[in-house]
């Protein structure tokens, strides 16, 4: 099921994402290229794929909804372009391939990632125009995305993450940092799917616990294949936790233990679907994946 899903994520993604690119190239002068590179990079588009599931499982059928899919996505490629600086995580190979400020350089690839935030901005407001979507629920939309972003989100949970770099932290200080630096965003592409399809609050409380859940799962998923793949099979350098001294689940909780949390956590999340009468063999099939997943 989620093979068909991602098929579908993967060929409607990246076709946006070439779209943008080449718009940006025409357009964006010298940070054309710089731009078109880091969109240029093939991930996994997880987050698209749970925007366009919860869009479906809330009843919506517009063919826009792949637009809010692709700024969701364009957000996530913004974090990992700084995510690999060397002033973060300082990492050379992203998606099978150089980062972008290996290819280009730190300057470059910091304008990079704040130019992609407008970019962003821009795309979402096409895709409520394309869905026909009201001011009130593109106001929604755009807050949703934003704040899970910024500092409440995306921003604060890297933050906290690098001032706890070669601190011991135990799973529950690992839960703050991660149910924003990685879950926030994740939770927040589960509500706007919902939000563009007119979901109603129980509904959408659902999404927001579902997202909330599996993004915590998702990050747990990410230790321990850090510490078990291979840099071939992520496409990123694998043991990159280990040699920056950082705390991760599997070191809170080992290699057994993460998994199992991971377990529990898209198990919940399945089940606060289904007690809000959301059934979507999507979502449950992408909850399974987020934990199983090899890469
Ligand atoms: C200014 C403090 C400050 C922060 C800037 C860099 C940043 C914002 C936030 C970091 C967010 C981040 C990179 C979280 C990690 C999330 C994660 C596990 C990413 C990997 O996601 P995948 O596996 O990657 O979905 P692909 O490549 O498949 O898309």
């Amino acid at each position: 099921m989620t093979e068909v899903l991602f098929a579908e994520a993967r060929a409607v993604i990246d076709a946006q994402l070439a779209e943008v690119a080449s718009r940006l190239e025409r357009t964006a002068g010298r940070f054309g290229r710089p731009l078109s590179y880091a969109l240029g990079t093939a991930g996994k588009r997880v987050r698209p794929a749970l925007v366009l599931a919860c869009y479906r499982a809330a009843g919506g059928r517009g063919a826009g909804i792949a637009r809010l899919a692709t700024a969701v996505e364009i957000i996530h490629t913004y974090s990992l372009v700084h995510d690999d600086l060397p002033c973060m995580d300082d990492d050379a190979r992203r998606r099978g391939r150089p980062t972008t400020h290996m290819v280009f350089d730190v300057p470059t690839a910091t304008r990079v990632g704040y130019l992609l935030v407008p970019v962003a901005v821009e795309i979402l407001c096409e895709a409520t125009r394309e869905l026909g979507l009201d001011p009130g629920t593109h106001q929604a939309i755009a807050r949703e995305l934003l704040a899970a972003s910024g500092i409440r989100g995306m921003v604060g949970g890297q933050w906290l993450d690098l001032a706890a770099e070669g601190r011991s932290l135990v799973a529950e200080d690992l839960t703050a940092i991660h149910s924003r630096k990685t879950g926030a965003l994740i939770r927040a592409g589960c509500v706007v799917g919902g939000l563009a399809a007119g979901a109603g609050p129980p509904v959408l409380a659902a999404f927001a616990e579902f997202g909330q859940d599996i993004g915590l799962a998702f990050q747990i998923a990410d230790d321990v294949l850090d510490a078990t793949a291979t840099t071939a099979q992520l496409g990123k350098t694998a043991g990159r936790d280990a040699s920056l001294r950082k705390s991760t689940y599997v070191s809170a909780l080992g290699v057994d233990g993460a998994r199992a949390e991971a377990s529990r956590l898209a198990g919940r999340a399945v089940a606060r679907l289904a007690s809000a009468g959301v059934g979507s063999a999507s979502l449950a099939s992408l909850a399974d994946y987020i934990v199983h997943r090899q890469s």
